[in-house]
């Protein structure tokens, strides 16, 4: 239900024109979903629903969240297009892999909706 509520926030959030949002969420030691494609532009959060502190730290130095509590989040907009991996600095064996591709219309709803229930 709550993913549903999601992507209707989303879908809200494009029509007027607002950036629009990618959810990953950091659950049982891990990023899900660990591989995710979003349209150059757009906004990732990070949300934390563990009981420990992760962090969302790019593997090339592009960006560091800090610490990521229980119950919060961290987000970041990704302009430019690529492929960047990212992990957790206090579970190295935890990793994720943001793809942002170039087209920022109707196709990357769909790559969205299939990067949240993969
Ligand atoms: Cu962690």
């Amino acid at each position: 239900m709550k993913r549903w509520g999601f992507l209707m926030a989303a879908s809200l959030a494009c029509a007027v024109g607002a950036v629009a949002l990618t959810e990953i969420k950091i659950q049982n030691n891990a990023f899900v979903p660990q591989y995710a494609v979003v349209p150059k532009g757009e906004m990732v959060q990070w949300t934390n629903l563990d009981a420990v502190v992760h962090t969302s730290t790019s593997t090339t130095g592009i960006w560091d969240s800090g610490d990521i509590k229980p119950q919060e989040f961290y987000k970041r907009k990704f302009n430019k297009t690529g492929t960047y991996p990212y992990y957790c600095k206090y579970h190295v064996y935890m990793k994720g892999t943001v793809r942002v591709t170039e087209t920022a219309v109707a196709p990357t709803s769909f790559g969205r909706v299939k990067a949240l229930f993969r």
